[in-house]
This record gives structure tokens, sequence and C-alpha cells, in this order.
């Protein structure tokens, strides 16, 4: 893994209709991300985070195909020049969210220097809704569909080129939340989805074993997005769309311990954290805890 880590913060909530997810970032700072990276030996650089521009009103109602759709795309082309800006650095890019809908950033400034990246999707929701499929016109619940080059045109150019992703580098871990549209998608597609019952079978230690010999071989990098309510509520509740039956806090540190051990991760991110819902910041302080494993706390 590189010896600099940039955090770029992303403060905003409009890809989705519950308030504070905003405050994430700040969050995970108050955890202690920082210091808890530099404990390893790696030279952070927090870019503190980028200027979010706030609708006169914003869209928050079921009615609305695409919730606050100008403020997202300035939103995510910002954070994909940042994201650019710092792996041409040679620095490691550390996303903080802010909603899911900043991953179509993140992935739009990395996704250009690399032939083929991987992405591990670690969330209990699948994000590859379109406008069409989406129940609720929450673009957090699309980002991955847009990676793909499917959705509203301005989501899919943004950083001015399209697809971000292949389907066949992809890896879905911990769904058990997954929309009518998306399911036809990943059949159509045929993207790899360790679901919860795959999670519950198999065993964790094997799910990271498959996704890691599946990935290695066919990518040049690997993006790690992970999205708080991947875990089970009870362990992380601060977060704005909780699903019941998810990954524990021992299945998920291990999953980023063999991650770590892998030495396969080249960018990562972690959204959803909602402090206004959380209790005592318990799931920012779990978000930093998985980060020390991610950067391989357990083989200092
Ligand atoms: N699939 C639902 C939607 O599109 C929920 C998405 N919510 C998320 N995704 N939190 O991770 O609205
Ligand atoms: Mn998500
Ligand atoms: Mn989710
Ligand atoms: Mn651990």
């Amino acid at each position: 893994m590189k010896s600099t880590i940039s955090i770029i913060g992303v403060p905003m909530d409009l890809g989705q209709s519950r308030r504070g997810v905003d405050m994430g970032p700040s969050a995970m700072r108050y955890a202690g991300a920082v210091e808890r990276l530099e404990a390893l030996g790696y030279t952070l650089h927090d870019y503190g985070d980028i200027g979010i521009t706030r609708p006169d009103k914003q869209e928050t109602g079921r009615s609305y195909q695409l919730k606050n759709l100008p403020q997202v795309v300035e939103a995510n082309e910002k954070l994909a020049t940042m994201v650019d800006q710092t792996i041409k650095k040679g620095h490691f890019p550390l996303v903080f969210g802010g909603d899911h809908s900043i991953a179509i950033g993140s992935l739009a400034g990395i996704a250009k220097h690399y032939e083929q990246l991987g992405v591990i999707w670690y969330d209990a929701h699948g994000d590859l809704n379109t406008k069409e499929t989406s129940p609720s016109g929450n673009i957090h619940g699309m980002p991955l569909a847009v990676s793909l080059g499917f959705g509203h045109e301005l989501l899919t150019s943004i950083a001015g080129y399209s697809p971000k992703v292949k389907p066949e580098n992809i890896v879905i871990i911990g769904a058990r939340s997954l929309d009518p549209g998306e399911r036809e998608l990943i059949r159509e597609k045929g993207i790899q989805v360790y679901t919860m019952h795959e999670v519950d079978r198999l065993g964790m230690s094997n799910v990271i074993e498959k996704a890691v010999a599946y990935l290695s071989p066919r990518t040049d990098g690997v993006h790690v997005s992970v999205d708080l309510d991947g875990l089970d509520p009870s362990e992380a509740p601060g977060v704005g769309t909780p699903v019941i039956g998810g990954m524990t806090y021992r299945e998920s540190h291990l999953a980023m311990e063999m991650l770590a051990e892998a030495g396969i991760i080249t960018s990562a991110e972690f959204v959803e954290v909602n402090p206004i819902l959380d209790e005592k910041n318990k799931t920012a302080t779990l978000a930093v805890g998985l980060m020390g494993s991610l950067f391989g706390e357990k083989l200092k």
C-alpha cells in the first residue's frame, strides 16, 4: 500500500432523504481517523471537506425522480477532480462520505488511472438502480449503475468519460436488499454478488478469499467502497437506511484484515455514517476501526 494517504471529506446528504449524513466526515475525524492511521506509520494529508452547494429547497419527497441532481453532479465533479489530483501525487485516496452517491465522483477520479479497476462494494444494497428502476429517486441507490454507464447522462458523464468500471470487475458483499431492477442488471451483466446467504453459508473468510482470487488476476487496482449499512444495525446504528441481518463487527474486521493481507486495495471510501441517528458516535468509531484493519493494523 502507498505510504501517503490523502483524506477527502464530502459532507453531502443530497443523494438521499434523511438529514445528518453530511456530518459523517466530521464524525470520522472526531473518532480519530487521522491519528489511527498515522500510528500505523503512514503520512496523512487531510484535504478537508469539499464545498457543497445546497439547493434552495432540498428535495426529499418520494415523487422526485432524481433528487437534487444539479448539486449531486456538482459535488461529484469536484470530488473526481480532487481524487484524480491525489492519485497523480502518488497518494492513496481515502474518501469520507456523505451519502453513497459520492462513489460516483470517487470512481470517476480513480478509474482513469487503471486499465481494469476492480471494485468491492460492501453494502446491504446493490446501488444499481437507475431513474427508471429506483423506488425512491435517491441517487445514493444508483452509484454503481452510474459507474457502469447506466443512468442520467449528467451522472454517467462526470469527469468526461463513461463507463468507469466493467461489470466483470465488481464484487458486491453483504447484499440483502435488492430491488427488482437491480436483480435484473446483476443477472444480465453477470455481476459477482455475495449476499448475506453466501456470507452465512461460506463464512466471511471464504467470501474474501474468493473475491480476492477473482479480482487479483483480472484487475490492476481495487477500490473498496464501505457503506456502513452493510453492517448489522445493532452494531452500526448510525445509518439512514438500516437493514436487519447484516455483517457483524467481527466479520467486517476480518474482511478488512484479509484485504490488507492480500495487498490489492488501491483506494477506499467510507460512507453513510449519520451521526444524528448514531449512538455516541458508535458507527463513526466503528468505521475508523475498520480503516485501521484495512490499512494493516494487525500486520504491524
Ligand atoms: N435500493 C434503495 C434505493 O434505491 C435503497 C438504497 N439505499 C442505500 N444504498 N442506502 O446503499 O433507494
Ligand atoms: Mn450504498
Ligand atoms: Mn446501503
Ligand atoms: Mn482487528
